[in-house]
């Protein structure tokens, strides 16, 4: 049986940090996977996470199976920290999952499982595992337009456009801050605007939240998540605990259902429990409970706060010195945009040819794209990144 498997396509993201990683070059520089690295290059446990897992292991009792939709008080926190009371909590149905990529992949489920019919509208271009998860379970996917190449910023015109032939029922998918792979995000009259065409087109919004707290703060990137929850009658969010509490290899996640009447939370909520026990039974409950407990402690809860808004003041600054330096190297504000752009990457506009060069001639690693982690930077790379743009753009 095993002999007739075939050879399966990578993922382009995890194969460049492997090529970085083998790459013996003392001088390189890694901009290529999504996960925050501090100036040393360290991928740090955030002091509030080390804290909470050491009452953990002081208090916890019993390592026992918890409830099917995870424990009741991540979903309570969780749905807190995203929609801070915008949606009434008797129409929200939750399960944890395993990480953000389990929350995307239950919320297809759910969808399937609701209306197999039903057409996921994803930006061009999106995060690759929404593709890649969409084709393996076999559902139809179309993009809309979202990213200028030009200016490298919204393309709104377009993406109304396009998401003004949506059909009924379909599903639009939206990241809800810090878009990966481009860094360009829409202005909140831009967001009233797309929930007025989803309004129109009756379709039904669904929103990967995988980095809130990284871009403009914990709350502004709520924002559109809430301006949206708050103003459909359905909703499904697909959270991410990931980035923002640096707890990635614990696969802390959290799906989202809001219906429009409470009278159907119930069913909902028993389709999703259903869902998980298909998949894994039980969701992993290590990091939602560190989330948890982070939460409601306000102590952990500030220092979590504080360490959180270092990171993201951290990736601004990084920034701000990347858009001055290339303004100065091309004395040009060409990439400008670089500093408009907002959580961890930013796609750069730079043909393949070009990142190829970076990695080859300047051991600078970015994804195909041109799209590049601002958190692989320090004070240091961010000249050496800025001449190198410079030198493989004219070689
Ligand atoms: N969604 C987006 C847009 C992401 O960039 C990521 C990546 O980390 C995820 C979801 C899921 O992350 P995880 O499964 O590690 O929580
Ligand atoms: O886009 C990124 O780099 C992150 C991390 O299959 C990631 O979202 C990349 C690929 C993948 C899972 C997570």
């Amino acid at each position: 049986m095993l002999e007739t498997l075939k050879e399966q396509p990578a993922d382009k993201i995890l194969a460049l940090m492997q090529m970085y990683k083998d790459d013996p070059r003392d001088l390189k520089v890694d901009l290529g996977v999504g996960v925050y690295k501090n100036a040393e290059g360290v991928t740090p446990v955030m002091r509030a996470v080390k804290e909470a897992e050491r009452r953990l292991v002081e208090t916890q009792e019993t390592k026992a199976y918890t409830g099917l939709a995870g424990d009741p008080e991540f979903a309570d926190a969780m749905i807190d920290l995203i929609l801070d009371g915008t949606v009434a909590r008797d129409r929200i149905a939750a399960i944890a999952t395993p990480g953000g990529t389990g929350a995307c992949r239950q919320g297809f489920e759910l969808v399937r499982l609701a209306n197999p019919d039903a057409k996921i509208w994803h930006s061009d271009p999106t995060w690759p595992n929404h593709l890649s998860i969409l084709k393996f379970m076999g559902m139809p996917a179309q993009s809309y337009r979202y990213f200028d190449e030009a200016t490298a910023l919204v393309d709104f015109d377009g993406m109304v456009e396009d998401l003004g032939t949506v059909a009924k029922g379909d599903i639009v998918l939206l990241h809800g801050c810090c878009h990966n792979p481009t860094g360009a995000n829409l202005t909140a009259e831009q967001v009233e605007k797309v929930i007025s065409v989803l309004k129109e087109r009756d379709a039904i919004p669904m929103i990967d939240l995988a980095y809130q707290g990284f871009g403009d703060g914990l709350d502004a990137d709520a924002a559109t998540t809430r301006a949206i929850a708050g103003a459909m009658d359905e909703c499904l969010i697909a959270a991410s605990c990931s980035k923002n509490f640096g707890v990635y290899r614990e696969r802390t996640g959290l799906l989202m259902a809001i219906s429009a009447e409470a009278g159907q939370t119930k069913t909902v909520q028993g389709n999703m429990n259903y869902l998980n026990r298909q998949n894994y039974s039980f969701p992993p409950d290590h990091g939602a409970r560190v989330v948890t407990t982070i939460l409601k402690d306000p102590d952990l809860r500030a220092d979590w706060e504080a360490e959180l808004e270092e990171v993201r003041l951290g990736m601004l600054e990084l920034r701000k010195q990347l858009a001055g330096e290339l303004a100065r190297l091309t004395n040009s504000d060409r990439y400008a945009f670089i500093a408009e752009h907002r959580g961890m990457f930013s796609r750069l506009g730079l043909p393949p040819e070009v990142v190829e060069r970076l990695r080859t001639d300047h051991g600078i690693y970015m994804v195909g794209d041109s799209r590049m982690n601002i958190a692989g930077l320090n004070e240091k790379t961010v000249p050496v990144l800025a001449k190198a743009i410079v030198e493989a753009e004219k070689a």
